[in-house]
């Protein structure tokens, strides 16, 4: 049975009191993938020591230098993507095409990352004062608490590490319980870049030894992906403790259809965004508006092509929707299904488990589509994280985006159209952090920033050009070469 250790200060290291909590394969529980760290608080303390250890003397490393390495990392997960695609695969369940493009997401975000280095640009501004000289940069905030899912096991936690470390902060990072083995490899190419001993330090355990990270006084920031619920709790824990904090939380997406646009198109585009990474993705499009014109010709397309979708392991190379990621989700998406049927809603396709052969070894849930749900029905309302798609009929464009607002998150959207008024008016109406047009809720590009409204987020962007918003803060500089004592507000005017 392989073990996997914590990775503390650049070492390898077991949980202090040595116990482990071993994962499975959602596909073939059966497959036993290993045993791996159980970290406590001794853990945390440590690795939290290490990260504050380490910031002195990494904050100070020029910034290009730091790029060098995050490029560095970025090579090398292009090295490793094959092997690394499939024990992501193996552990969380989405086919190796996703975990792939997954992988690929990290690349090109340690290539941006790395960019950044070199830019981090502050600004310079006028004094109200003659000879004197107002400036400002960024500079890091310290030791940074990650905590990500197991859906983007590579990606998502790439989004916040590699800029982290750009801006010279340093790094505890814990990994989902349900994809450890991920955030291990991430840990063996960040030490292979040459990153310094506590400057990245991985505590693998379950969810309860996250709360010690954010608890921690010597963590400065907290960012974290995940539920609602959790991100709310730990929200609570930084308010009270005065972190900087970064919630990238739930999701209801929607996707728009009106009767102009390209149905193929638009049926691509729901089946990628509803059934890819099995729902699992805080971007999955869980709810279908199609205008009242088209809305019994577009089921009619949309059932005969979601039938065709074809379950398995994702390791095997036909598999187009793969298990979801343990025992509890199954019963999440089985109690989802009961309260459709119980509120009223109409099941045209799935809504069961899937045993037929092979299946029967795993977590796999059928593709299922729910029509005429309305919106004050539970499944309109909240986020299922599985594959279960709801359908509702809209009379106009108004009442289509009223629909899609009609809802306690806000992150991504899509309208499908060929009619530019409409899908400016979307654009401009939806309230969303992101609105596709003409493709679907995911799809998020490393370079733009990524998050969301209302139960999303809280206020924050992760991505591009605003990840470094959360990862800095800013230091104004006033130089005053007068040799006079120039009392602002007071003396000029
Ligand atoms: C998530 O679901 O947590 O746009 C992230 C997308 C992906 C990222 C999703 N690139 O769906």
């Amino acid at each position: 049975m392989s073990e996997f250790k914590n990775y503390i200060n650049g070492k390898w290291v077991p949980a202090k009191f040595g116990k482990t909590f071993k994962n499975i394969n959602p596909a073939n529980i059966e497959d036993i993938i290993g045993d791996f760290a159980f970290s406590e608080q001794e853990d945390v303390n440590e690795a939290v020591a290490a990260a504050k250890a380490a910031f002195k003397t990494w904050r100070l490393v020029p910034a290009p230098k730091r790029g060098d390495m995050l490029r560095k990392a970025g090579d090398i997960f292009n090295r490793r993507k094959e092997e690394l695609a499939r024990i992501m695969t193996r552990e969380m369940g989405k086919p190796v095409f996703e975990t792939k493009g997954d992988i690929q997401e990290a690349i090109d975000t340690a290539y941006y990352a790395a960019t950044e280095t070199r830019r981090l640009f502050g600004h310079t501004a006028p004094s109200e004062m003659s000879n004197k000289m107002n400036l400002s940069f960024r500079y890091p905030v310290g030791v940074c608490g990650i905590i990500t899912a197991f859906n983007f096991p590579i990606a998502v936690p790439s989004w916040k590490i590699l800029p982290a470390l750009a801006a010279g902060n340093t790094v505890v990072y814990k990994p989902s319980k349900d994809a450890p083995h991920s955030g291990v490899i991430f840990a063996e190419i960040l030490e292979e870049a040459g990153i310094p001993p506590g400057v990245f330090n991985l505590l693998l355990g379950k969810g309860s030894m996250g709360n010690m990270i954010v608890e921690h006084p010597d963590v400065n920031l907290i960012a974290f992906t995940g539920s609602t619920d959790i991100g709310f709790k730990l929200g609570e824990i930084c308010g009270r403790t005065n972190k900087k904090c970064s919630l990238e939380m739930g999701g209801k997406n929607a996707q728009i259809v009106m009767p102009d646009a390209n149905f193929d198109l638009a049926i691509d585009g729901v089946l990628w965004g509803a059934f890819g990474t099995t729902g699992q993705r805080c971007t999955a499009t869980s709810r279908l508006i199609i205008h009242k014109d088209c809305y019994d010709e577009f089921i009619g397309l949309l059932k005969e092509k979601a039938e065709t979708l074809r379950l398995g392991s994702g390791l095997e190379e036909s598999t187009q929707v793969g298990p979801v990621v343990h025992e509890q989700q199954l019963q999440t998406c089985i109690n989802y299904t009961k309260i459709g049927k119980e509120e009223g809603a109409k099941l045209i396709l799935g809504g069961e488990r899937a045993t037929d052969g092979n299946l029967a070894k795993g977590y796999f849930f059928k593709p299922t589509i729910f029509i005429d749900v309305t919106k004050d029905m539970r499944l309109f309302k909240e986020e299922i994280f599985g594959p279960i798609l709801s359908v509702t009929k809209a009379d106009s464009l108004e009442h289509a985006i009223e629909l899609q607002n009609t809802c306690d998150f806000g992150l991504s959207s899509s309208i499908y159209t060929k009619n530019v008024n409409d899908a400016f008016k979307a654009v401009r109406d939806i309230e969303a952090g992101i609105t596709y047009v003409n493709s679907p809720t995911i799809g998020a590009e490393a370079h733009m920033p990524f998050g969301g409204v209302k139960g999303t987020g809280n206020g924050h962007r992760e991505g591009g050009w605003t990840v470094f918003d959360i990862f800095t803060e800013w230091k104004t500089v006033y130089i005053d070469f007068s040799d006079t004592l120039q009392r602002a507000q007071i003396d000029n005017y």
